[in-house]
């Protein structure tokens, strides 16, 4: 993350992060962030797993603020199974969504605690206009963070303030107006929430961006309603 300041897991309590094992090293080491979203399923951007990694390697870490300690809040999962959405575009980052499912024996996954909570999603297709300021976090430093953003009216959401690069109608601009909060590298696959009618709700996927924390130049995330459907689907076809 560029700039934000240092939070407690228990303020964003859907954080995930998103760990692949690497045989060469025999350990874990961090891939993305990801967003809890209910108790077996995890959310994050198709772009983390782009060379095809097995799910057997990938572990998923909830409950934890710093990122390398244990901590008795915690609550980690293999993953079972995981889908990237069929129209993902590795090239302009279009679709930048992932759906992991979480591996169980009990049928309960994640269980609701201070510190691990899941974000609701938005109700419909294309409701995502009624909130101006949003909260991402991120993971990659040592301590979990948070960033506050404005969403950015679509017509401002163009190629011309992105040096040139597609964006599409799935994805999101937000950013801080003075240039200061902006998520970056290892970010990726987090949550960006808005606060609507006290739910915290998540209306972005963070995604790619030109660079991090340029003045004038947007983080661009996922955008979250236009997959409702998708998500629903994968859910329901996959009992837990
Ligand atoms: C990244 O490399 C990345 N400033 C994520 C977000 C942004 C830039 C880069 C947005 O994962």
């Amino acid at each position: 993350m560029f700039g934000g300041r240092e939070s407690d897991i228990t303020e964003q309590p859907w954080q995930a992060a998103i760990n692949v094992y690497q045989a060469r090293h025999r350990k874990h080491f961090h891939r993305c962030g990801g967003v809890l979203i209910d108790s077996c399923w995890v959310l994050s951007a198709a772009h983390c797993f782009e060379d095809n990694d097995k799910a057997e390697k990938l572990e998923v870490i909830l409950g934890r603020t710093f990122r390398k300690q244990n901590s008795t809040s915690e609550q980690i999962f293999k993953v079972e199974k995981y889908w990237i959405h069929e129209k993902f575009d590795n090239e302009t980052f279009d679709n930048d969504i992932a759906l992991l499912k979480l591996k169980t024996d009990i049928g309960i996954c994640a269980v609701n605690s201070p510190e691990v909570l899941p974000a609701c999603l938005p109700e419909r297709y294309g409701k995502d206009s009624e909130c101006n300021r949003g909260q991402f976090s991120a993971e990659y430093s040592e301590r979990v963070k948070r960033g506050y953003v404005r969403l950015w009216p679509k017509e401002r959401c163009v190629p011309d303030v992105l040096s040139g690069r597609t964006v599409t109608s799935n994805m999101l601009c937000a950013g801080d107006t003075r240039g200061l909060d902006d998520a970056c590298k290892g970010d990726s696959g987090g949550p960006l929430v808005c606060r609507n009618n006290n739910k915290m709700t998540l209306m972005g996927v963070i995604s790619w961006g030109d660079g991090c924390g340029q003045k004038d130049k947007p983080g661009v995330y996922t955008r979250v309603t236009h997959y409702i459907n998708w998500i629903n689907g994968k859910i329901k076809a996959n009992p837990v």
